[in-house]
């Protein structure tokens, strides 16, 4: 496994890449243009000058997280298809750079979703939580204010604030989209961007709902073993594979976090590793990476990991804020650095003690 972080791009994020390369044993980052818009064109000058930014921090770029998906697309309308062109020379950019991983979602209107950005917590340091309750009384058309009045000054991933003026919008293209019709546009987009992954061995990871069930109705897709199966066979192609996060999909107490790490092993080209606390059903709040800090067992969540042989790029996802540090809310320095060193010790531990080298054997 390639240990990484997220980055956000030297523009946008409090954390350096010199910060970044004195973790021991983070070796690249994930990052993205953080500046594009959904259906914009990627040009290749932009994505090598990123990529030499990284390189020249001693650092590699192993994944792309987000190449964000128009809502034309995901909606199905009438101008979809220039999104994808769109999103095909992006695609083709993206491997004349030699970036060939790309993580994206198909969520509706919203990308990730809580209700507070930072809980303060026994321990003085405060997380993102979620608390179904406290959504329910939100106004949609406000949460896009909120989060933003709430995240330190810095840009949230998702909530770009040009989303806000169009949440009007927004909710009206997706007034008549149910959840077979989203799944049913998702297998037309992948279905379409097929030939090009195909030909330039690009792997496409689609990132789980999160929470893991329709919040402000509107439908979700990809939320359980059940809806991910549905999508990986539609397209039934090497190229259709998963982003494996632990704290997405372990937001429904009802998913088995190493069965779905199981059933999709070979299809798994990217792992976000996070810890919750679940309070009770449709509450929960983010914790420190440590098992006994929240309701998962990372020991076996990496252990399964190790067993399906996966050896692609994982993150320490959203980390506490700790230690005095302002950055956007889950993504400081201190707390994730923390994680990945213990992700780190796990792994080396899982690696050591496989005396009979027996993996693959489950
Ligand atoms: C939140 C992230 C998501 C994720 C996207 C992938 O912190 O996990 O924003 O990057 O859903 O496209």
């Amino acid at each position: 496994m390639k240990m990484t972080l997220r980055w956000f791009g030297s523009e946008y994020d409090s954390v350096t890449l010199e910060q970044i390369r004195q973790i021991p044993g983070v070796t690249g980052v994930i990052t993205t243009l953080y500046n594009k818009q959904p259906g914009e064109i990627w040009e290749l000058s932009e994505i090598l000058e990123l990529k030499n930014e990284v390189e020249a921090a001693g650092l590699k770029i192993e994944g792309i997280e987000s190449v964000n998906i128009h809502d034309s697309i995901k909606t199905g309308s009438s101008d979809r298809d220039k999104y994808i062109e769109n999103y095909i020379v992006t695609l083709e950019n993206l491997a004349k750079a030699d970036l060939r991983l790309i993580c994206y979602n198909f969520m509706p209107v919203f990308d990730w979703t809580r209700s507070s950005l930072a809980k303060k917590r026994p321990d003085g340091s405060t997380v993102l939580s979620y608390d179904q309750e406290l959504i329910d009384k939100i106004n949609p058309e406000t949460i896009f204010e909120e989060i933003n009045s709430n995240s330190n000054g810095f840009v949230m991933p998702g909530w770009e604030p040009e989303r806000l003026s169009k949440i009007k919008e927004l909710f009206e293209m997706y007034k008549n989209i149910t959840s077979e019709k989203l799944l049913e546009n998702l297998i037309y987009f992948l279905n379409k961007i097929k030939a090009v992954c195909k030909k330039n061995n690009i792997k496409m990871a689609i990132h789980p709902d999160d929470p893991a069930w329709p919040v402000f109705e509107l439908p979700r897709i990809i939320n359980s073993k059940e809806n991910i199966s549905k999508l990986l066979d539609s397209v039934n192609e090497d190229f259709n594979g998963l982003t494996f996060c632990s704290g997405s999909l372990g937001s429904n107490t009802k998913n088995d976090l190493c069965d779905i790490i199981k059933t999709f092993g070979n299809r798994i080209y990217f792992a976000h590793v996070r810890n919750l606390i679940h309070h009770s059903k449709g509450k929960f709040d983010e914790a420190a990476h440590l098992s006994s800090d929240g309701s998962f067992d990372m020991y076996k969540i990496i252990k399964a990991l190790y067993d399906v042989g996966f050896n692609g790029p994982i993150r320490p996802d959203h980390g506490r804020a700790i230690w005095g540090e302002v950055s956007m809310p889950g993504y400081g320095l201190y707390d994730r650095a923390l994680g990945a060193t213990y992700l780190n010790g796990l792994i080396e531990a899982i690696e050591k003690s496989d005396k009979n080298n027996c993996k693959g054997a489950m």
